[in-house]
Protein backbone atom coordinates (compact mmCIF):
# COMPACT_ATOMS: atom_id res chain seq x y z
CA UNK A 1 0.00 0.00 0.00
CA UNK A 2 0.99 3.41 -1.06
CA UNK A 3 2.27 5.92 1.93
CA UNK A 4 -0.55 8.01 1.05
CA UNK A 5 -3.08 5.31 1.09
CA UNK A 6 -1.70 4.44 4.63
CA UNK A 7 -1.87 7.26 6.52
CA UNK A 8 -5.60 8.21 5.17
CA UNK A 9 -6.42 4.85 5.76
CA UNK A 10 -5.16 5.75 9.38
CA UNK A 11 -7.21 9.08 9.20
CA UNK A 12 -10.41 6.99 8.26
CA UNK A 13 -9.98 4.84 11.19
CA UNK A 14 -9.65 7.08 13.62
CA UNK A 15 -11.63 10.25 12.38
CA UNK A 16 -14.86 8.15 10.96
CA UNK A 17 -17.43 11.04 12.91
CA UNK A 18 -15.62 13.93 10.76
CA UNK A 19 -17.10 13.18 6.93
CA UNK A 20 -16.01 16.28 5.68
CA UNK A 21 -12.63 16.27 7.15
CA UNK A 22 -12.10 12.92 5.48
CA UNK A 23 -13.71 14.03 2.15
CA UNK A 24 -11.04 17.47 2.04
CA UNK A 25 -8.17 14.79 3.06
CA UNK A 26 -9.04 12.12 0.08
CA UNK A 27 -9.36 14.56 -2.20
CA UNK A 28 -5.71 16.01 -1.28
CA UNK A 29 -3.87 12.48 -0.35
CA UNK A 30 -5.28 11.03 -3.48
CA UNK A 31 -2.94 13.22 -6.14
CA UNK A 32 -0.12 13.65 -3.71
CA UNK A 33 1.93 10.30 -4.19
CA UNK A 34 3.66 11.35 -7.42
CA UNK A 35 5.23 14.25 -4.91
CA UNK A 36 5.79 11.58 -2.36
CA UNK A 37 7.75 9.48 -4.79
CA UNK A 38 9.49 12.19 -6.31
CA UNK A 39 11.11 12.75 -2.94
CA UNK A 40 11.31 10.17 -0.14
CA UNK A 41 12.22 12.92 2.71
CA UNK A 42 8.11 12.97 2.84
CA UNK A 43 7.48 9.82 3.99
CA UNK A 44 11.06 9.65 5.94
CA UNK A 45 10.02 12.75 7.84
CA UNK A 46 6.15 11.98 8.17
CA UNK A 47 5.01 14.53 6.77
CA UNK A 48 1.26 13.51 5.94
CA UNK A 49 1.16 12.36 9.06
CA UNK A 50 2.23 15.82 11.08
CA UNK A 51 0.45 17.89 8.17
CA UNK A 52 -3.22 15.73 8.66
CA UNK A 53 -3.15 16.75 11.81
CA UNK A 54 -3.67 20.59 13.17
CA UNK A 55 -0.87 21.76 15.58
CA UNK A 56 -3.40 22.87 18.19
CA UNK A 57 -7.36 23.51 17.97
CA UNK A 58 -8.82 25.36 21.34
CA UNK A 59 -12.61 24.85 21.77
CA UNK A 60 -14.74 26.86 24.37
CA UNK A 61 -17.77 27.96 25.30
CA UNK A 62 -19.20 30.97 23.86
CA UNK A 63 -22.24 32.36 26.48
CA UNK A 64 -23.70 35.42 25.98
CA UNK A 65 -27.46 37.04 26.65
CA UNK A 66 -30.31 37.31 24.13
CA UNK A 67 -33.05 40.35 23.62
CA UNK A 68 -34.89 38.56 26.05
CA UNK A 69 -32.75 38.63 28.33
CA UNK A 70 -32.04 34.44 27.97
CA UNK A 71 -28.86 33.30 28.60
CA UNK A 72 -27.64 31.37 25.34
CA UNK A 73 -24.75 29.39 25.08
CA UNK A 74 -22.66 28.07 21.60
CA UNK A 75 -19.48 26.33 20.84
CA UNK A 76 -16.81 28.07 19.48
CA UNK A 77 -13.18 26.68 17.60
CA UNK A 78 -10.03 28.16 16.31
CA UNK A 79 -7.99 25.12 14.48
CA UNK A 80 -4.78 26.32 14.29
CA UNK A 81 -3.54 24.18 11.54
CA UNK A 82 -0.28 24.46 10.42
CA UNK A 83 2.52 27.62 10.81
CA UNK A 84 5.21 26.06 9.05
CA UNK A 85 5.58 29.19 6.40
CA UNK A 86 3.54 31.69 8.52
CA UNK A 87 1.06 32.88 11.52
CA UNK A 88 -2.19 31.26 11.40
CA UNK A 89 -4.83 32.33 8.88
CA UNK A 90 -7.86 32.00 7.72
CA UNK A 91 -11.51 32.57 8.21
CA UNK A 92 -13.70 32.44 11.00
CA UNK A 93 -17.68 30.82 10.56
CA UNK A 94 -21.05 31.49 12.05
CA UNK A 95 -23.57 29.01 10.83
CA UNK A 96 -25.35 25.95 12.79
CA UNK A 97 -23.56 23.48 11.26
CA UNK A 98 -20.21 24.35 12.23
CA UNK A 99 -18.06 21.91 14.27
CA UNK A 100 -14.56 20.46 14.65
CA UNK A 101 -15.04 18.75 11.60
CA UNK A 102 -16.26 20.94 9.13
CA UNK A 103 -13.60 23.58 10.66
CA UNK A 104 -10.91 20.85 10.39
CA UNK A 105 -11.70 20.29 6.83
CA UNK A 106 -11.75 24.32 6.19
CA UNK A 107 -8.39 24.36 8.06
CA UNK A 108 -6.58 21.52 6.02
CA UNK A 109 -7.47 23.49 2.75
CA UNK A 110 -6.55 26.69 4.17
CA UNK A 111 -2.95 25.13 4.31
CA UNK A 112 -2.33 23.86 1.01
CA UNK A 113 -4.66 27.68 -0.32
CA UNK A 114 -2.25 29.93 1.62
CA UNK A 115 0.82 28.31 0.02
CA UNK A 116 -0.53 28.63 -2.90
CA UNK A 117 -0.98 32.65 -2.71
CA UNK A 118 2.65 32.55 -2.01
CA UNK A 119 2.68 35.07 0.81
CA UNK A 120 4.34 33.67 4.46
CA UNK A 121 1.18 32.48 5.85
CA UNK A 122 -0.04 29.61 7.53
CA UNK A 123 -3.26 27.74 7.70
CA UNK A 124 -6.14 27.53 10.27
CA UNK A 125 -9.90 27.87 10.78
CA UNK A 126 -12.45 28.81 13.31
CA UNK A 127 -16.11 29.75 14.10
CA UNK A 128 -19.19 28.46 16.33
CA UNK A 129 -22.16 27.41 15.86
CA UNK A 130 -24.33 30.77 16.03
CA UNK A 131 -26.95 31.09 13.36
CA UNK A 132 -27.16 35.21 12.78
CA UNK A 133 -30.61 34.61 11.03
CA UNK A 134 -33.16 36.50 12.87
CA UNK A 135 -31.08 37.98 15.38
CA UNK A 136 -30.64 41.59 15.97
CA UNK A 137 -27.42 43.63 15.62
CA UNK A 138 -27.32 43.68 19.20
CA UNK A 139 -27.63 40.00 19.79
CA UNK A 140 -25.10 39.25 16.48
CA UNK A 141 -22.70 42.05 18.85
CA UNK A 142 -23.25 40.49 22.37
CA UNK A 143 -22.40 37.39 20.75
CA UNK A 144 -19.28 38.62 18.60
CA UNK A 145 -18.26 39.81 21.77
CA UNK A 146 -18.47 36.63 23.82
CA UNK A 147 -16.30 34.77 20.95
CA UNK A 148 -13.41 37.48 21.25
CA UNK A 149 -13.70 37.14 25.28
CA UNK A 150 -12.51 33.97 24.28
CA UNK A 151 -10.78 33.61 21.58
CA UNK A 152 -7.87 36.89 21.96
CA UNK A 153 -6.03 35.12 24.39
CA UNK A 154 -4.72 32.88 21.38
CA UNK A 155 -4.49 35.23 18.55
CA UNK A 156 -2.16 38.10 17.55
CA UNK A 157 -0.77 40.24 14.34
CA UNK A 158 2.35 38.04 13.97
CA UNK A 159 0.50 34.91 15.67
CA UNK A 160 -3.17 33.83 14.30
CA UNK A 161 -5.02 36.47 12.00
CA UNK A 162 -8.62 35.41 11.19
CA UNK A 163 -10.96 37.20 8.94
CA UNK A 164 -14.78 36.02 7.87
CA UNK A 165 -16.20 33.17 6.04
CA UNK A 166 -19.99 32.15 6.00
CA UNK A 167 -22.32 34.47 8.75
CA UNK A 168 -19.04 36.66 9.26
CA UNK A 169 -18.47 39.62 7.12
CA UNK A 170 -17.43 43.81 7.98
CA UNK A 171 -20.06 44.17 10.47
CA UNK A 172 -18.66 40.78 12.44
CA UNK A 173 -14.97 41.91 12.17
CA UNK A 174 -15.70 45.07 13.42
CA UNK A 175 -17.35 44.18 16.88
CA UNK A 176 -15.19 41.25 16.99
CA UNK A 177 -12.11 44.26 16.73
CA UNK A 178 -14.05 46.50 18.77
CA UNK A 179 -13.98 43.70 21.64
CA UNK A 180 -10.60 42.58 21.39
CA UNK A 181 -9.59 46.30 21.37
CA UNK A 182 -11.44 46.58 24.47
CA UNK A 183 -10.02 43.32 25.99
CA UNK A 184 -6.19 44.21 25.60
CA UNK A 185 -6.25 47.85 24.42
CA UNK A 186 -3.85 46.90 21.53
CA UNK A 187 -5.18 48.19 18.62
CA UNK A 188 -3.15 45.90 16.36
CA UNK A 189 -3.86 44.22 12.56
CA UNK A 190 -5.11 40.82 14.76
CA UNK A 191 -8.25 40.45 12.12
CA UNK A 192 -8.52 40.72 8.02
CA UNK A 193 -11.42 42.28 6.30
CA UNK A 194 -11.47 45.09 8.56
CA UNK A 195 -13.85 48.50 7.53
CA UNK A 196 -11.56 51.05 5.68
CA UNK A 197 -12.13 53.62 8.64
CA UNK A 198 -9.62 51.40 10.78
CA UNK A 199 -6.80 49.63 9.17
CA UNK A 200 -9.18 47.74 6.40
CA UNK A 201 -7.60 47.32 2.74
CA UNK A 202 -9.38 48.12 -0.32
CA UNK A 203 -10.46 45.54 -2.37
CA UNK A 204 -10.93 42.79 0.84
CA UNK A 205 -14.34 42.79 -0.12
CA UNK A 206 -14.60 41.59 -3.11
CA UNK A 207 -10.97 39.81 -3.34
CA UNK A 208 -12.82 36.62 -3.40
CA UNK A 209 -15.24 36.84 -6.00
CA UNK A 210 -13.18 39.10 -8.43
CA UNK A 211 -10.05 35.98 -7.76
CA UNK A 212 -12.32 33.78 -8.82
CA UNK A 213 -12.87 35.33 -12.11
CA UNK A 214 -9.11 36.39 -12.59
CA UNK A 215 -8.50 32.48 -12.45
CA UNK A 216 -10.78 31.81 -14.45
CA UNK A 217 -9.45 34.41 -17.21
CA UNK A 218 -6.11 33.11 -16.93
CA UNK A 219 -7.57 29.34 -17.09
CA UNK A 220 -9.15 30.12 -20.31
CA UNK A 221 -6.78 32.24 -21.84
CA UNK A 222 -4.58 29.13 -21.81
CA UNK A 223 -7.31 27.35 -24.11
CA UNK A 224 -7.25 30.84 -26.52
CA UNK A 225 -10.35 31.34 -24.68
CA UNK A 226 -12.38 33.90 -22.87
CA UNK A 227 -15.31 34.43 -20.71
CA UNK A 228 -16.35 36.83 -23.03
CA UNK A 229 -20.28 36.36 -23.96
CA UNK A 230 -20.80 33.45 -21.63
CA UNK A 231 -23.73 32.54 -19.57
CA UNK A 232 -22.45 31.76 -15.85
CA UNK A 233 -24.77 29.91 -13.11
CA UNK A 234 -23.48 31.01 -9.81
CA UNK A 235 -24.82 30.10 -6.85
CA UNK A 236 -25.04 31.44 -3.16
CA UNK A 237 -25.95 35.23 -2.87
CA UNK A 238 -23.04 36.55 -0.03
CA UNK A 239 -19.70 38.20 -0.16
CA UNK A 240 -18.14 35.59 -2.84
CA UNK A 241 -21.26 35.55 -4.92
CA UNK A 242 -22.03 38.23 -5.24
CA UNK A 243 -18.31 39.80 -6.91
CA UNK A 244 -18.11 37.21 -8.52
CA UNK A 245 -21.52 37.99 -10.49
CA UNK A 246 -20.21 41.99 -10.68
CA UNK A 247 -16.44 40.84 -12.00
CA UNK A 248 -18.21 38.54 -14.33
CA UNK A 249 -20.09 41.68 -15.91
CA UNK A 250 -16.49 43.16 -16.20
CA UNK A 251 -15.55 40.65 -18.22
CA UNK A 252 -18.43 40.41 -20.77
CA UNK A 253 -19.63 37.51 -18.78
CA UNK A 254 -23.36 36.86 -17.96
CA UNK A 255 -24.76 35.80 -14.59
CA UNK A 256 -27.84 34.13 -14.83
CA UNK A 257 -28.46 32.65 -11.61
CA UNK A 258 -27.96 33.01 -7.90
CA UNK A 259 -28.97 31.50 -4.89
CA UNK A 260 -29.43 31.17 -1.10
CA UNK A 261 -30.69 29.05 1.52
CA UNK A 262 -34.44 29.22 0.82
CA UNK A 263 -34.48 29.68 -2.92
CA UNK A 264 -33.16 29.85 -6.52
CA UNK A 265 -33.10 33.01 -8.99
CA UNK A 266 -32.58 32.54 -12.67
CA UNK A 267 -32.60 35.33 -14.57
CA UNK A 268 -31.42 35.07 -18.51
CA UNK A 269 -31.14 38.58 -18.42
CA UNK A 270 -28.45 38.64 -16.25
CA UNK A 271 -28.63 39.19 -12.43
CA UNK A 272 -28.76 42.41 -11.76
CA UNK A 273 -25.71 43.28 -8.92
CA UNK A 274 -26.65 46.58 -7.49
CA UNK A 275 -30.44 45.16 -6.28
CA UNK A 276 -28.42 41.85 -4.89
CA UNK A 277 -25.95 44.23 -2.67
CA UNK A 278 -29.29 46.03 -1.87
CA UNK A 279 -31.39 43.11 -0.45
CA UNK A 280 -28.45 40.70 0.66
CA UNK A 281 -25.87 43.65 2.29
CA UNK A 282 -28.20 46.22 3.60
CA UNK A 283 -31.69 44.78 4.00
CA UNK A 284 -29.82 41.21 4.91
CA UNK A 285 -33.02 39.32 3.24
CA UNK A 286 -33.89 36.38 1.50
CA UNK A 287 -33.77 36.02 -2.24
CA UNK A 288 -37.68 36.28 -2.56
CA UNK A 289 -37.02 40.10 -1.72
CA UNK A 290 -34.84 40.16 -4.69
CA UNK A 291 -37.72 38.26 -6.79
CA UNK A 292 -39.90 41.13 -5.26
CA UNK A 293 -37.65 43.99 -6.76
CA UNK A 294 -36.83 41.98 -9.98
CA UNK A 295 -39.51 41.46 -12.45
CA UNK A 296 -38.02 39.41 -14.86
CA UNK A 297 -36.32 37.13 -12.35
CA UNK A 298 -37.83 33.62 -12.10
CA UNK A 299 -37.83 32.09 -7.94
CA UNK A 300 -37.74 28.44 -6.92
CA UNK A 301 -38.35 27.93 -3.65
CA UNK A 302 -36.07 24.85 -1.75
CA UNK A 303 -39.55 23.38 -0.93
CA UNK A 304 -40.33 22.80 -4.90
CA UNK A 305 -36.93 19.99 -5.69
CA UNK A 306 -35.87 17.53 -3.42
CA UNK A 307 -32.17 18.39 -2.16
CA UNK A 308 -32.63 22.76 -1.87
CA UNK A 309 -29.04 23.69 -3.35
CA UNK A 310 -29.26 21.86 -6.96
CA UNK A 311 -31.56 23.71 -8.95
CA UNK A 312 -29.24 26.41 -9.51
CA UNK A 313 -27.24 23.88 -11.54
CA UNK A 314 -30.22 22.67 -14.00
CA UNK A 315 -29.74 25.49 -16.49
CA UNK A 316 -28.29 25.77 -20.15
CA UNK A 317 -24.57 27.65 -19.22
CA UNK A 318 -21.10 28.08 -20.53
CA UNK A 319 -19.79 27.85 -16.46
CA UNK A 320 -20.72 27.24 -13.42
CA UNK A 321 -19.15 29.25 -10.32
CA UNK A 322 -20.20 27.53 -6.66
CA UNK A 323 -20.21 30.13 -4.19
CA UNK A 324 -22.36 28.72 -1.56
CA UNK A 325 -21.20 25.93 0.83
CA UNK A 326 -19.53 22.43 1.12
CA UNK A 327 -21.28 19.47 -1.13
CA UNK A 328 -23.53 21.76 -2.96
CA UNK A 329 -22.62 19.94 -6.14
CA UNK A 330 -22.93 15.98 -6.59
CA UNK A 331 -22.04 13.79 -9.06
CA UNK A 332 -25.31 14.38 -10.66
CA UNK A 333 -25.21 17.73 -10.58
CA UNK A 334 -21.94 17.58 -12.61
CA UNK A 335 -23.21 15.56 -15.18
CA UNK A 336 -26.70 17.24 -15.73
CA UNK A 337 -23.73 20.52 -16.45
CA UNK A 338 -22.10 18.61 -18.74
CA UNK A 339 -24.77 17.31 -20.20
CA UNK A 340 -25.61 21.34 -20.39
CA UNK A 341 -22.77 22.00 -22.60
CA UNK A 342 -20.84 24.05 -19.42
CA UNK A 343 -17.33 23.50 -20.56
CA UNK A 344 -15.63 25.51 -17.30
CA UNK A 345 -16.33 25.13 -12.97
CA UNK A 346 -14.26 27.50 -11.04
CA UNK A 347 -14.80 26.97 -7.10
CA UNK A 348 -15.54 30.42 -4.87
CA UNK A 349 -16.92 28.41 -1.57
CA UNK A 350 -14.54 25.78 -0.33
CA UNK A 351 -15.13 21.92 -1.56
CA UNK A 352 -18.41 22.75 -3.07
CA UNK A 353 -18.16 20.14 -5.15
CA UNK A 354 -18.28 16.44 -4.21
CA UNK A 355 -15.61 13.64 -5.05
CA UNK A 356 -17.52 12.23 -7.43
CA UNK A 357 -18.41 15.55 -9.03
CA UNK A 358 -14.93 16.03 -9.01
CA UNK A 359 -14.17 12.97 -10.80
CA UNK A 360 -17.22 13.72 -13.74
CA UNK A 361 -15.33 17.34 -14.32
CA UNK A 362 -11.94 15.71 -14.67
CA UNK A 363 -12.60 12.74 -16.91
CA UNK A 364 -14.49 15.29 -19.16
CA UNK A 365 -11.59 17.59 -19.36
CA UNK A 366 -13.29 20.72 -18.91
CA UNK A 367 -11.52 23.69 -17.40
CA UNK A 368 -12.10 23.04 -13.83
CA UNK A 369 -10.66 25.32 -11.02
CA UNK A 370 -10.53 23.75 -7.40
CA UNK A 371 -11.61 25.75 -4.63
CA UNK A 372 -8.24 25.58 -2.92
CA UNK A 373 -6.57 27.43 -6.15
CA UNK A 374 -9.83 29.61 -7.62
CA UNK A 375 -10.52 31.06 -4.13
CA UNK A 376 -7.52 31.87 -2.70
CA UNK A 377 -7.94 35.08 -3.66
CA UNK A 378 -9.39 36.39 -0.76
CA UNK A 379 -6.98 35.03 1.66
CA UNK A 380 -4.18 36.54 -0.24
CA UNK A 381 -5.71 40.03 -0.31
CA UNK A 382 -6.46 39.55 3.64
CA UNK A 383 -2.25 38.96 3.26
CA UNK A 384 -1.91 42.28 1.64
CA UNK A 385 -4.05 43.90 4.69
CA UNK A 386 -2.05 42.12 6.84
CA UNK A 387 1.36 43.74 5.41
CA UNK A 388 -0.45 47.32 5.30
CA UNK A 389 -1.46 47.45 8.84
CA UNK A 390 2.36 46.25 9.60
CA UNK A 391 3.98 49.25 7.28
CA UNK A 392 1.10 51.41 9.13
CA UNK A 393 0.21 52.51 5.13
CA UNK A 394 -2.92 51.82 2.83
CA UNK A 395 -2.90 51.49 -0.65
CA UNK A 396 -5.54 52.53 -3.49
CA UNK A 397 -7.95 50.04 -4.98
CA UNK A 398 -5.98 49.81 -8.34
CA UNK A 399 -2.77 48.45 -6.43
CA UNK A 400 -4.74 46.38 -4.25
CA UNK A 401 -6.51 44.55 -7.13
CA UNK A 402 -3.50 44.79 -9.01
CA UNK A 403 -1.71 42.59 -6.95
CA UNK A 404 -4.18 40.76 -6.28
CA UNK A 405 -4.85 40.32 -10.09
CA UNK A 406 -0.93 38.88 -10.28
CA UNK A 407 -1.09 36.46 -7.80
CA UNK A 408 -4.41 34.72 -9.25
CA UNK A 409 -2.47 34.52 -12.62
CA UNK A 410 0.61 33.26 -11.27
CA UNK A 411 -0.97 30.95 -8.88
CA UNK A 412 -2.80 29.38 -12.11
CA UNK A 413 0.64 29.38 -13.87
CA UNK A 414 2.25 27.31 -10.94
CA UNK A 415 -1.05 24.86 -10.56
CA UNK A 416 -1.00 24.24 -14.38
CA UNK A 417 2.87 24.06 -14.54
CA UNK A 418 3.07 21.31 -11.52
CA UNK A 419 0.41 19.49 -13.49
CA UNK A 420 2.32 19.38 -16.60
CA UNK A 421 5.88 18.90 -14.38
CA UNK A 422 3.86 14.98 -13.23
CA UNK A 423 2.44 14.50 -16.87
CA UNK A 424 -0.84 15.51 -16.42
CA UNK A 425 -1.91 18.80 -17.63
CA UNK A 426 -4.76 20.52 -17.01
CA UNK A 427 -5.46 18.73 -13.91
CA UNK A 428 -5.69 21.62 -11.60
CA UNK A 429 -6.67 19.47 -8.62
CA UNK A 430 -3.10 17.71 -8.67
CA UNK A 431 -1.30 20.24 -9.66
CA UNK A 432 -2.58 22.82 -7.38
CA UNK A 433 -2.26 20.35 -4.26
CA UNK A 434 1.33 19.15 -4.76
CA UNK A 435 2.12 22.68 -5.36
CA UNK A 436 1.08 23.89 -2.25
CA UNK A 437 1.92 20.50 -0.40
CA UNK A 438 5.47 20.99 -1.45
CA UNK A 439 6.41 24.49 -0.04
CA UNK A 440 5.05 23.48 3.41
CA UNK A 441 6.11 20.32 3.69
CA UNK A 442 9.84 21.66 3.10
CA UNK A 443 8.99 24.50 5.54
CA UNK A 444 8.39 21.35 8.34
CA UNK A 445 11.41 19.45 7.06
CA UNK A 446 13.90 22.35 7.47
CA UNK A 447 12.49 23.24 10.69
CA UNK A 448 13.05 20.02 12.36
CA UNK A 449 10.27 17.98 15.11
CA UNK A 450 8.81 20.81 17.31
P1 LIG B 1 -21.79 34.51 3.08
O1 LIG B 1 -22.26 34.19 4.44
O2 LIG B 1 -21.56 35.91 2.69
O3 LIG B 1 -22.77 33.87 1.98
C1 LIG B 1 -23.02 32.52 1.94
C2 LIG B 1 -24.10 32.25 0.91
O4 LIG B 1 -24.23 30.84 0.72
C3 LIG B 1 -25.45 32.76 1.31
O5 LIG B 1 -26.17 33.10 0.17
C4 LIG B 1 -26.07 31.56 2.01
O6 LIG B 1 -27.48 31.55 1.99
C5 LIG B 1 -25.52 30.42 1.18
N1 LIG B 1 -25.35 29.24 2.03
C6 LIG B 1 -24.47 29.07 3.04
N2 LIG B 1 -24.61 27.88 3.63
C7 LIG B 1 -25.60 27.28 2.97
C8 LIG B 1 -26.22 26.03 3.10
N3 LIG B 1 -25.81 25.13 4.02
N4 LIG B 1 -27.23 25.74 2.24
C9 LIG B 1 -27.62 26.66 1.30
N5 LIG B 1 -27.07 27.85 1.14
C10 LIG B 1 -26.08 28.16 1.95
O7 LIG B 1 -20.44 33.67 2.90
P2 LIG B 1 -19.29 33.83 1.82
O8 LIG B 1 -19.82 34.33 0.55
O9 LIG B 1 -18.19 34.56 2.48
O10 LIG B 1 -18.80 32.31 1.66
C11 LIG B 1 -19.31 31.45 0.65
C12 LIG B 1 -18.33 30.31 0.42
O11 LIG B 1 -17.06 30.85 -0.01
C13 LIG B 1 -18.00 29.46 1.65
O12 LIG B 1 -17.74 28.14 1.22
C14 LIG B 1 -16.70 30.06 2.16
O13 LIG B 1 -15.95 29.14 2.93
C15 LIG B 1 -16.02 30.38 0.84
N6 LIG B 1 -14.95 31.38 0.87
C16 LIG B 1 -15.16 32.64 1.39
C17 LIG B 1 -14.14 33.56 1.36
C18 LIG B 1 -14.33 34.96 1.84
O14 LIG B 1 -13.40 35.76 1.71
N7 LIG B 1 -15.50 35.32 2.37
C19 LIG B 1 -12.80 33.23 0.85
C20 LIG B 1 -12.72 31.91 0.24
C21 LIG B 1 -13.75 31.04 0.29
P3 LIG B 1 -28.28 32.18 3.24
O15 LIG B 1 -27.96 33.63 3.23
O16 LIG B 1 -29.70 31.87 2.97
O17 LIG B 1 -27.73 31.47 4.45
O1 LIG C 1 -11.71 30.34 2.99
C1 LIG C 1 -11.03 31.39 2.98
O2 LIG C 1 -9.99 31.47 2.34
C2 LIG C 1 -11.53 32.55 3.73
N1 LIG C 1 -12.61 32.47 4.32
C3 LIG C 1 -10.71 33.80 3.82
C4 LIG C 1 -9.67 33.68 4.90
C5 LIG C 1 -8.88 34.94 5.18
O3 LIG C 1 -8.08 34.86 6.13
O4 LIG C 1 -9.05 35.94 4.51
Amino acid sequence: MSYSDNVLGALKARYSYQPEFLQAAEEILKTLQPALDKNPAYEKYHILERMTEPERTVSFRVEWVDDKGQIQVNHGYRVQFNSAIGPYKGGIRFHPTVNEGILKFLGLEQILKNSLTGTPIGGAKGGADFDPKGKSEIEVMRFCQAFMTQLYRYIGATVDVPAGDIGVGGREIGFMYGAYKRLTTKYEGILTGKGLTFGGSLARTEATGYGVVYFTDAMLKEKGDSLKGKKCAVSGAGNVAIYCCEKLYQMGATPVTVSDSRGTIYDPNGIKVDVLKQVKEVERASLTRYAELVSTAQYTPVEKYPSGLHQVWTYKVDAAFPCATQNELNEEDAKTLLANGCNTVAEGANMPSTLGAINQFLKAGINYGPAKAANAGGVATSQLEMEQNAGMTSWTFETVDGKLHDIMTNLYNNAAATAREFGVAGNLVLGANIAGFRKVADAMIAQGVI
